[in-house]
């Protein structure tokens, strides 16, 4: 399994993220990168990569998924914070308005002069600090989900995209969840685009997949299927319940299988097993696979209690479904461990594949 890296992840490094009133370290640190990409090198799957995809192809793949408006507000977004207050240099740009989502209340057709709304405009919430690295990582993390993608559009078993910042949070024009470009949609439509009638995507990320789920809402070409903390209890709390089926020609190809907070493994894999009967259902031709770690029993911020040595299994259980796969690097803040965790779900994918 070819793994494609992004040496531009690091510049993304936000400090605190708002957590219940108070400023707290961030979880999502370019230190988890480094712990995979160690962990690869002394289990290695297959060749690491660079990208060399040019800027045009890149910029291609992003508007894929992404309005133009959206990504226009991102890669001006450190210039225009740093714009309104010399002072920001020092600062991560974080939001503190936001227009919420309800017809009848505030507009968001209107797109504010002022920067800090125009932050709140894009964004969920105010855990994902917009830092000066964060356009450049970013787009260097869609890269290897591109390259991922067509690798194995061009025949590769398996791809890896060790992507940072993660993206299944992002949506068409929104940034949340410590995400700003959504990789495994990037990924699953290049793979529409290179000939795949029907891609599915089955997200493993302890929270749920919102920004994935509506971009795909309404397609009946791209399923898409999330393992989950419940949100009755669970971040992103405002999406990922049973009854999201899609909408539109898209009713039908969204499947959500949330688990209550403390969930182990037995009752993961019937999850598991579930999500990859609705993909086999489907007809899948391809397979993205947004990979979250925080599944972990000793992840931080979250409530399941997979082992390390479980990941095997799930790495096997996802080859089983006997499809060209891209998995793209998402949660998992355990960071001492987030390596070893990742390392063991890619070589039981390979073992069986
Ligand atoms: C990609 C991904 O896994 N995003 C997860 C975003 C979760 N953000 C909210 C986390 C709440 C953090 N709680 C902090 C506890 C401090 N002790
Ligand atoms: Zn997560």
């Amino acid at each position: 399994m070819q793994t494609f890296h992004n040496p531009h992840h690091a510049g993304h490094a936000g400090q605190q993220e708002m957590f219940r009133g108070r400023m707290v370290p961030c979880h999502e640190v370019p230190a988890r990168l480094d712990y995979v990409l160690t962990e690869l090198r002394r289990r290695p799957l297959g060749a690491m990569t660079i990208t060399d995809l040019t800027e045009a192809a890149l910029d291609k793949g992003i508007a894929r998924v992404h309005s133009a408006r959206y990504l226009d507000f991102l890669a001006n977004a450190w210039d225009d914070w740093v714009a309104m207050d010399p002072a920001n240099a020092q600062r991560d740009a974080l939001p503190s308005v936001w227009p919420l989502g309800n017809r009848h209340a505030f507009r968001n057709d209107v797109l504010p002069a002022n920067f800090a709304a125009r932050l709140g405009l894009f964004s969920f919430d105010s855990g994902s600090p917009l830092t000066s690295g964060t356009w450049a990582a970013a787009r260097g993390g869609a890269a290897c989900a591109l390259a991922a993608a067509n690798a194995v559009a061009s025949g590769a078993r398996s791809a890896f995209a060790l992507t940072r910042p993660p993206g299944h949070h992002a949506g068409v024009d929104f940034l949340g969840g410590y995400c700003f470009l959504n990789n495994a949609a990037i990924a699953a439509q290049a793979l529409r685009d290179a000939g795949h009638t029907h891609v599915a995507v089955l997200d493993v990320d302890y929270h749920h997949g919102n920004g994935t789920q509506t971009i795909f809402y309404e397609r009946a070409d791209v399923l898409t299927v999330s393992i989950h903390g419940d949100p009755a209890t669970e971040y992103p709390f405002f999406l990922g319940h049973t009854d999201e089926r899609g909408a539109g020609i898209g009713a039908g190809f969204n499947l959500n299988l949330p688990l209550p907070r403390g969930s182990g493994l037995a009752a993961w894999r019937t999850a598991l097993d579930q999500g990859l009967q609705a993909v086999a259902d489907f007809g899948a031709q391809a397979l993205v696979v947004p990979m979250g770690l925080d599944t972990f029993e000793g992840d931080p911020i979250s409530g399941f209690t997979l082992r390390s040595e479980d990941y095997f299994a799930v790495g096997a259980a996802l080859a089983s479904a006997g499809l060209p796969t891209v998995f793209t690097f998402e949660g998992g803040y355990a960071v001492a461990e987030v390596g070893t965790n990742a390392v063991n779900l890619l070589e039981g994918f390979q073992q069986v594949a």
